[in-house]
């Protein structure tokens, strides 16, 4: 694998989540993959467990890791080609995405929809700009429209449980909208609709109408708009909130749609997940958030030992490469 920024860039995502439960039962196994590796992690935006856990996540492998705010202490990037730079943008992202390139052996890059411009947003540019120039592998820690980190977490939290628990039947997923008051991107969502597509799960997505995702992710998955109907004999419960995408980055009203107690006693005794940060007795109520059935912190636990599997399959292709040139050039002396 040389780039990790969607389910395209995986051979195998099953194989993949496989990989990341070895590393939960085996964290040390590569503990000096990384060394002499050294990872950026550069935010457009703010971020708690994917900084954290992907510092971890590197830690655990022997690489050092660089960080920066990009927003507040590098420079205003421009992206469009062939522009006159004379307002406020000091850099292209061409030189930019080439220079820490020069430093670092894999990028990790966050970069929020901005919620403006659908099209706009659904390019993905930054990711694109540094996949082009960095010359490097890049992963991706949130673009405007996905979050495989959070995903592959996602998957891999529930086929843990699902081991631990015994579920040998084929798990009822119900990914549900919730209220919030921000407009918020649609990357959690999508991407995990994009990653569960290719697990063995009977996925419904419920939302009110007006908050449909877009169909280049949600297409030939079942949607309910009746949320209690969508919830009955669920195993897991994933939450989120999301803008509307036809409505491009409005928020979208609809009060009754938070989960409480009374809406998870619909299901079959599911497990209930968040990616987090969530707002309390907004998105979801205290008691269902407190209760047994909440695995948001586990959940959350698991972003490094997804980082790290992906870090891992990026370093054992780095160093395959490597040991192949060392090889080329001891053929050419
Ligand atoms: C962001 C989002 O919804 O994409 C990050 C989630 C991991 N959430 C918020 O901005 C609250
Ligand atoms: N779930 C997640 O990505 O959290 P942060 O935004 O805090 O990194």
């Amino acid at each position: 694998m040389k780039h990790f920024t969607a389910p395209s860039d995986v051979p195998s995502v099953p194989e993949l989540v496989q990989k990341a439960l070895d590393v939960k039962r085996n964290p040390r196994r590569y503990a000096q993959l990384g060394n002499n590796k050294t990872l950026g992690l550069f935010f457009f935006n703010p971020s708690l467990r994917t900084r954290l856990s992907t510092q971890k996540a590197a830690q655990n492998l022997g690489m050092s890791v660089m960080m920066m705010n990009f927003n507040k202490e590098g420079w205003q990037l421009e992206t469009e080609a062939g522009v006159i730079m004379d307002g406020g943008k000091a850099e292209h992202v061409k030189e930019a995405a080439a220079v820490v390139g020069q430093y670092c052996d894999v990028i990790g890059l966050r970069t929020f929809a901005k919620l403006e411009n659908a099209a706009e947003d659904y390019k993905e540019t930054f990711i694109q700009q540094f996949k082009q120039h960095a010359g490097v592998p890049i992963i991706s820690l949130e673009s405007e429209i996905r979050h495989p980190l959070q995903s592959l977490t996602d998957l891999l939290t529930i086929e843990d449980y699902r081991i631990r628990k015994n579920h040998t039947q084929k798990p009822k997923v119900v990914l549900t909208w919730a209220p919030h008051v921000k407009a918020l991107p649609q990357a959690v969502p999508n991407s995990f609709v994009e990653w569960t597509k290719h697990m063995d799960y009977d996925l419904t997505i419920t939302h009110p109408q007006g908050a449909e995702l877009s169909t280049e992710f949600t297409e030939g998955v079942n949607i309910e708009y009746d949320q209690n109907k969508a919830l009955q004999e669920a195993d897991f419960v994933y939450v989120k909130n999301w803008s509307s995408f036809a409505n491009y980055g409005k928020v979208i009203e609809a009060p009754d749609w938070t989960i409480t107690a009374e809406k998870m006693a619909l299901t079959n005794q599911a497990y209930l997940m968040h990616c987090l940060p969530v707002r309390r007795n907004l998105v979801i109520a205290d008691e269902v958030l407190d209760g047994s059935q909440s695995i948001v912190i586990e959940q959350a636990g698991n972003r490094e030992t997804a980082a790290q599997a992906i870090l891992q399959e990026i370093l054992l292709h780095l160093n395959a490469g490597e040991s192949l040139s060392d090889l080329s050039e001891s053929l050419i002396i």
